[in-house]
């Protein structure tokens, strides 16, 4: 009697608080690609999700994790959400840039000092305005995720000073902004997806490219690169997306778990990655890479010269977002 009553109240009070029912999960699965390979942060970090995922709904919504751009390039996935083919991918903002002009806001040099800036801009009004700028495209941005502040690795000469660029070619996102920024700075930009890098630089179709640390190292470019600058020029996020055409057929429960373990995934692969981050350049330097520092003034100058950059950012993003941002990033700042 007593424990049928306490069941019976358990189930009332869970009715009362909202909390779901097995029945608002369909079984379902979903898609979810991504670029780098298995072990990455990338990586560790759609497993986590997909774990999250399968444990909310009771194992009723399936994720299978296809990493290594084994479901195409970021442009091609973000086809295939925004055509209903694909569920859900996690890749770089800056290739989203050709859908939403807005998202070469987080494209701008030398925007954020260090991650605390970084993060609490992203996760902030401005950060969800510009994520809700996918919708009208066709996808739905659930969290951003850490790629990281990049730097330059290449096989020509260590970068010691903004001339040290001149002639080196170097790969960069299918971006105008990455393009225009490294054009500015002397070197000579050539656009390729994440996929056809690592090829283009075991064959010297490319003499150097810019990522974080942690790529580096999950992507073996030290294999096929000489030369390590530590430039930290600009801040990548990842964000996660949905295929808008699929999130519409969800129920409200099932977007709440997808959108709950976007947050619980981005935490835990920020975390992940600034641990990974920390030690990465000792294990480069073990593995036979030249490294050395962008001296500050160097830094300096490069930034003095892509002032021209972000005149171009504001107007293709919008001076109302540009302003927000740099007061968003000001109040970080100061905190
Ligand atoms: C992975 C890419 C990668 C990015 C790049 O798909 O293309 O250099 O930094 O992380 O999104």
């Amino acid at each position: 009697m007593r424990i049928k009553f306490a069941v019976t109240a358990l189930t009332a009070m869970l009715l009362a608080t909202g909390a779901v029912q097995a029945q608002d999960f369909k079984p379902r699965l979903v898609r979810f690609g991504y670029g780098l390979v298995e072990d990455s942060n990338q990586g560790r970090a759609v497993r986590m999700f997909a774990k999250e995922v399968e444990k909310a709904t009771g194992g009723k919504m399936k994720v299978r994790a296809i990493g290594n751009a084994a479901l195409g390039s970021d442009t091609q996935m973000q086809q295939a959400l925004i055509g209903g083919a694909q569920e859900m991918m996690v890749g770089s903002t800056a290739t989203l840039v050709g859908l939403s002009p807005e998202m070469a806001i987080w494209d701008t040099p030398f925007l954020f000092a260090n991650t605390k800036e970084a993060d609490a801009v992203l996760d902030g009004p401005v950060g969800d305005k510009v994520k809700a700028s996918l919708e009208p495209k066709g996808m739905v941005g659930l969290s951003y995720w850490e790629n990281g502040f990049r730097n330059l690795t290449n096989n020509k000469r260590p970068i010691t000073k903004l001339e040290d660029l001149q002639d080196v070619k170097l790969r960069v996102m299918q971006n105008n902004v990455f393009l225009d920024s490294f054009k500015t700075l002397g070197a000579n930009a050539v656009p390729l997806p994440f996929s056809e890098l690592f090829t283009a630089l075991e064959t010297k179709a490319v003499d150097g490219q810019e990522n974080p640390f942690n790529t580096v190292i999950s992507s073996k470019f030290y294999e096929v690169q000489k030369y390590l600058t530590v430039s930290n020029h600009v801040y990548s996020p990842w964000i996660v997306t949905v295929s808008k055409k699929w999130w519409d057929t969800l129920s409200p429960a099932e977007k709440k778990v997808l959108q709950d373990a976007a947050i619980k995934s981005r935490d835990f692969e920020r975390k992940d990655t600034r641990e990974e981050a920390t030690k990465a350049l000792a294990e480069i330097k073990a593995k036979g890479m030249q490294v050395n520092e962008l001296p500050a003034a160097e830094a300096g100058r490069m930034r003095e010269k892509l002032n021209t950059v972000n005149a171009g950012i504001a107007k293709t993003v919008g001076q109302s977002t540009w302003d927000s941002v740099q007061a968003a990033v000001k109040q970080a700042r100061a905190k």
